[in-house]
């Protein structure tokens, strides 16, 4: 299912039926409920997330489902219909933080990471002193892992949402969502902002969630392409580059050395209006050439995610495209963080008739997307299938982003 057109596989073939069923098969007894919560695309606003700027994803019909009961002696046990290796049993008390550098212990990081997170903040019972808390665990993903699709986050977020409903922690969706950040950056040690998690936690059926970084305060704004005849293609390019996760890092690293430079809490500080004045002053401070890309990418992403919100309030969802496409040329060229994969997506997409198209999340692989008249997307869609073909790579995987519910019971 892995080449040419896909659908995406956004439905659980047997629903979460099938799910509770699997559960029953690995643990022996009924789960408690299953819930769900998805992957995302960011639309625009990329890398400014944890320089407390502007973003804006919608979740994809493709989620992580969870069949989950809760457990009262301090085990936890997870299994994954995805990933070989049977259960993986742990005691809840002994969750520590992987060492820098070490093995991150593979998929089941994620969820006991949350249960470290829900713990570390006092919130699951018995986590005082003696932790009773535990839960039997088992998933099933639809959302493509290491395409960029926040597989991760929503793994880390149906497991917070489902614990937080067993136990009662009465925690709301942005809190969840920190919570699960937590467990990423502090357990699993990957240094990721809080888009992922909050997309997959907050967002809503047919709409792009405006969040800012600093304050998180939300915005939920209405996209809903199918009524304007319009679709919003996910490109997945299926390749992942090895430098991304260190290269991550290191954009972030030089964001936070350019504000410090500047005197600035973080460079959504910088307002668009100073770019080029504060350009300057980055060079007479001493600071390199493309440390001072990497600043003009994230000032005039912020300038982009706000001039997306403006032309969507006004109802003009088709001008947003050569925001988008701006934006892929500043990730491209400012924050270098795109491939030749990614760029042959925007660019034979938008010589096809497409409105607009960009890389979406991290970079250095993963996916992209295309904004299309729905008249369109098959013309564009074939275009960039036989481009890869021409250009030797592996054929993508091409599916609709429809905006989606964010984590729920189901
Ligand atoms: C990854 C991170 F997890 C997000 O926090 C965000 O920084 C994104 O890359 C880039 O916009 O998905």
């Amino acid at each position: 299912h892995d080449t040419g057109h896909d659908a995406g596989h956004d439905t659980h073939e047997h629903g979460p039926e099938r799910t509770a069923e699997a559960f029953r098969e690995v643990f022996g007894h009924a789960p408690a409920g299953v819930w769900a919560a998805p992957g995302r695309v960011n639309l625009i606003g990329e890398h400014t997330d944890y320089n407390d700027g502007f973003v804006m994803p919608l979740a994809l019909p493709h989620t992580c489902l969870a069949a989950v009961s809760p457990r009262s002696d301090g085990v936890l046990r997870v299994h994954s219909g995805d990933a070989p290796g049977g259960v993986v049993e742990l005691r809840v008390a002994d969750l520590a933080p992987f060492e820098a550098g070490g093995d991150r212990g593979g998929w089941a990081a994620y969820p006991a990471g949350v249960v470290w997170a829900l713990a570390e903040a006092g919130l699951l019972p018995g986590s005082g002193g003696d932790r009773t808390a535990g839960a039997d665990l088992h998933f099933e993903s639809t959302v493509p892992t290491g395409a960029g699709l926040s597989s991760s986050a929503a793994l880390e977020v149906v497991t917070a949402t489902a614990l937080n409903e067993l136990y009662g922690l009465g925690i709301a969706p942005q809190r969840i969502a920190q919570l699960c950040q937590r467990a990423e950056n502090a357990f699993v040690g990957v240094p990721c902002g809080i888009m992922d998690q909050t997309a997959s936690a907050c967002c809503t059926e047919g709409h792009a969630l405006f969040l800012d970084a600093r304050d998180l305060t939300q915005r939920q704004v209405p996209f809903d392409l199918a009524a304007e005849g319009l679709r919003l293609l996910v490109v997945d390019t299926q390749v992942k580059h090895e430098l991304g996760d260190g290269a991550y890092a290191n954009r972030r690293a030089a964001c936070e050395t350019a504000a410090r430079a500047l005197g600035v809490r973080a460079l959504r500080d910088v307002p668009f209006e100073e770019l080029d004045a504060t350009l300057a002053e980055l060079e007479r401070l001493g600071c390199d050439a493309a440390t001072r890309r990497r600043v003009r990418h994230v000032v005039t992403e912020d300038r982009r995610v706000e001039e997306v919100i403006e032309r969507l309030d006004a109802g003009d969802t088709r001008s947003i495209g050569p925001v988008l496409t701006a934006g892929h040329a500043s990730c491209r060229d400012d924050f270098e963080i795109s491939c030749a994969e990614l760029d042959l997506v925007v660019e034979t997409a938008n010589a096809a008739g497409a409105l607009g198209a960009r890389m979406t999340g991290g970079g250095f692989g993963g996916s992209a997307i295309v904004l299309v008249e729905e008249a369109d997307a098959e013309a564009v869609s074939k275009s960039v299938t036989e481009a890869f073909g021409a250009a030797g790579h592996r054929a993508p995987r091409i599916f609709p982003a429809v905006p989606s519910a964010g984590a729920r019971r189901l």
